[in-house]
């Protein structure tokens, strides 16, 4: 096969004083942080929709991407052709994983038997290319939205054939990433909420997500298939409101159907925006629930409001993530999964390396910053600190549960006022982190 990317070989860690714009300048996957790789810290992953699949076409305008490589056409020969130069582009960046969504993959046919044979014939190439090059599936999805059959939604469709089309591509979907290894499998609700309250049955619609996520539990079961579940919260967009609008709506919700032992949360950084949360937000919440499985990395415009998908470059944004994953012990099965696009303007094929080497070295420096913030200690014992009148005294007691209304009154009766003395130091804080950074 022709070589897509001739001028690149591979991408290689020169260090922070290198001009190369095709190099790392941080990223270096072997080097050692907090008794782990950066490797295994990170676990990039290359997102096949919008990396091979975006065409830059937006509300007011066609596609600009160049891609040589594609022929245009939704013919299974193409998508072969297409996974083959994904798999070149990933091996040569040096990320370790992938992820897709079934139709990213694959054309539909004119009926499911035929698109399934189609996803087949794709995914034995993908098969191949895996072996061929060691990247690695760290998460599948289904597409249940572009469709015009999900009009209405997928499994909150008001239509039940809708619901029975969406769980024979969930099922499908399932198998293949069974097949291909993957890590994980991930549920997005695009339309899965509702355009307007006056004809929905919000009740009846969530029943319908909580028994498709229950189906899902049991053929994962019924293949064996051992990868992560996850739920990917976001508030709007395609929908006005999405019923999986953030971690703690998703927590929730896993919570009132029995679900929450079976699934964790993808966060993604643009979602938590449109949420009105921070990222770091989001990644407590999950954490704090033991339900941080994976992150999208990416970041929005706040100027422009909408789900922009631009790849992360702020220090402050990945140091902050890094912090918060590193302390609910780092990715297990989940990893950093580049939910981005290049913009619009940025048409050429080199500005997809550009776009990945950025995000990466913007985590490696925040996973360095991060650790380097826990080794110095001063802010967890800030915090640790701050608590401290739990440690002790009535605090502790009541967080033993040794402690009444009756007998806090007792207390505060003899002491007469509630101690709450001291600062809160956030600019201190602040001036903490911009040692780091
Ligand atoms: C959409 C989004 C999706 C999911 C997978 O905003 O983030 O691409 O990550 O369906
Ligand atoms: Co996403």
């Amino acid at each position: 096969m022709k070589s897509a990317f001739p001028n690149i070989t591979h991408i290689a860690y020169e260090g922070s004083k290198s001009k190369n714009p095709l190099a790392f300048k941080h990223y270096n996957a072997a080097e050692i942080v907090e008794g782990k790789t950066m490797r295994d810290h990170l676990r990039f992953a290359v997102v096949y929709w919008h990396t091979f699949r975006g065409t830059g076409s937006d509300p007011f305008g066609a596609g600009t991407m160049q891609r040589p490589w594609d022929d245009g056409s939704a013919s299974v020969s193409n998508a072969q052709n297409r996974a083959r130069v994904a798999f070149e582009f990933i091996k040569k960046l040096g990320a370790p994983y992938y992820c897709w969504h079934d139709r990213d993959v694959a054309p539909e046919g004119k009926n499911l038997r035929e698109t399934n044979k189609n996803f087949d014939a794709v995914a034995k190439v993908l098969k191949e290319e895996q072996k061929r090059t060691g990247v690695k599936l760290l998460w599948g999805t289904t597409n249940a939205f572009s469709h015009p059959r999900f009009v209405h939604g997928a499994s909150t469709s008001c239509n039940a054939d809708v619901f029975a089309f969406a769980a024979c591509q969930v099922k499908k979907a399932m198998e293949v990433t069974h097949e291909l290894g993957g890590e994980g499998y991930t549920f997005w609700g695009g339309r899965e909420g509702y355009m307007t309250l006056l004809n929905t049955d919000m009740k009846r619609e969530q029943e319908h997500l909580a028994k498709f996520l229950h189906l899902a539990v049991a053929h994962k079961k019924a293949i064996g298939f051992k990868g992560q579940f996850y739920i990917e919260p976001k508030p709007k967009e395609p929908t006005k409101h999405q019923y999986d609008s953030d971690a703690a709506a998703c927590l929730n919700f896993l919570r009132e159907f029995d679900l929450l032992p079976h699934f964790k949360l993808n966060i993604e950084t643009n979602h938590a925006t449109l949420a009105g949360h921070t990222m770091q937000h989001e990644l407590e919440v999950a954490g704090a629930a033991g339900a941080l499985g994976s992150i999208d990395a990416n970041t929005g415009d706040e100027l422009l409001g909408w789900d922009t998908d631009q790849f992360p470059t702020n220090i402050y944004l990945t140091t902050y993530t890094m912090l918060s994953v590193l302390k609910y012990g780092g990715f297990k099965t989940g990893g950093v999964n580049f939910d981005a696009k290049v913009r619009r303007e940025s048409f050429e094929p080199i500005d997809l390396f550009y776009a990945h080497i950025g995000g990466m070295d913007a985590f490696a420096r925040g996973l360095k910053i991060a650790a380097a913030i826990r080794k110095d200690g001063r802010l967890a014992e800030f915090v640790k600190n701050r608590y401290a009148s739990w440690d002790t005294g009535i605090g502790a007691k009541i967080e033993a549960g040794k402690a009444n209304f009756k007998d806090l009154e007792a207390y505060m009766l003899k002491k007469g006022e509630a101690d709450a003395s001291n600062s809160g130091r956030q600019e201190f804080l602040e001036n903490l982190i911009n040692e780091f950074i």
